[in-house]
């Protein structure tokens, strides 16, 4: 598939999402929001691809959505653009295969909540991570007002989004917000080793796994424990859960085939 902003590339079980919009540090506009949301499309499709990684290169993760598109925006169009943007992300969210952030560089903004829309963020050590939207006399719109809460608690949430500030990959590893600080160079291999190993799971289990975690974090303790045995039950349906279990027996690797 064809992508203006964004290049797609698969490595092994591993897909590799870069967007690609050096000139405006990679500012996210609609066009590109509607891209991350096909790329995703297209990596749940494939059943080659077990894991996904979203960078923005070596430089930048994403200054956030294009200020120029917005700056004469009419209610009605930022309705449209903040479904577009929401629907994009929730499908990062929802992709039933685990989704890294690999941050160099600026993740501000819907940069930012692009990567709290993954399900782990790793960052180099010269990150800059932020919700500067208030500067601008707006708000984070694309899931920032929900996800960064529940991330990182209200508090801190509110803390970051009242004042703009953007915080170092230290103090973003020492709230939560992100997974792992690593430096700048090994920022995109980390990513890839991770999602390489993930990717050797199995593959339905994994997609169980987190639709259990996402679901239940969306509702009370007693409806997530019913979603969670539902999906763990559900797996003894699987091959792999078979052959997961047998290898263990046999004191061998499980080979597991995604059924
Ligand atoms: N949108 C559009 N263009 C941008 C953006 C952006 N978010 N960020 C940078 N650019 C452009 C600059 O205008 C500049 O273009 P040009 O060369 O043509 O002048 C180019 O990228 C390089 O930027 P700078 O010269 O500013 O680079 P610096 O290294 O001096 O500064 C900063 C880097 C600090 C990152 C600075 O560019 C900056 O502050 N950027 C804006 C950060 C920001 O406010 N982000 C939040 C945007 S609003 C948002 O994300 C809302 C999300 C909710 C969407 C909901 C949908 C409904």
């Amino acid at each position: 598939m064809d992508f203006k902003f964004l290049i797609y590339e698969k490595e092994g079980y591993v897909s590799r999402v870069t967007l690609n919009r050096p000139k405006v540090l990679n500012a996210l506009n609609s066009e590109v929001f509607d891209e991350i949301g096909r790329a995703m499309d297209l990596a749940a499709a494939d059943d080659g691809v077990h894991a996904v990684v979203i960078t923005g290169g070596e430089k930048v993760f994403a200054a956030g959505a294009d200020i120029a598109e917005m700056a004469t925006a009419d209610p009605v169009s930022v309705y449209k653009f903040g479904e577009t943007a929401q629907g994009a992300l929730n499908k990062v969210e929802n992709l039933p295969k685990p989704v890294i952030a690999a941050i160099n560089g600026y993740a501000l903004g819907g940069g930012c909540e692009l990567a709290l829309a993954c399900d782990i963020r790793i960052a180099g050590e010269s990150a800059k991570i932020g919700l500067p939207e208030i500067n601008l006399g707006i708000f984070p719109g694309a899931g920032g007002t929900q996800r960064l809460p529940r991330l990182v608690g209200a508090a801190r949430a509110k803390e970051l989004m009242f004042t703009g500030d953007m915080i170092d990959a230290a103090r973003a590893e020492k709230i939560g917000l992100v997974n792992q600080v690593v430096p700048d160079g090994e920022v995109l291999s980390t990513a890839v080793k991770l999602a390489a190993r993930m990717a050797q799971k199995g593959a339905v289990a994994m997609a169980m796994l987190k639709t259990a975690i996402n679901q239940g974090l969306a509702t009370d303790l007693a409806s997530g424990l019913n979603i969670e045995r539902q999906c763990f039950s559900l797996l003894f349906a699987t091959e792999d859960q078979k052959e997961g279990m047998q290898a263990f027996m046999e004191k061998r690797k499980p080979e597991f085939k995604g059924r």
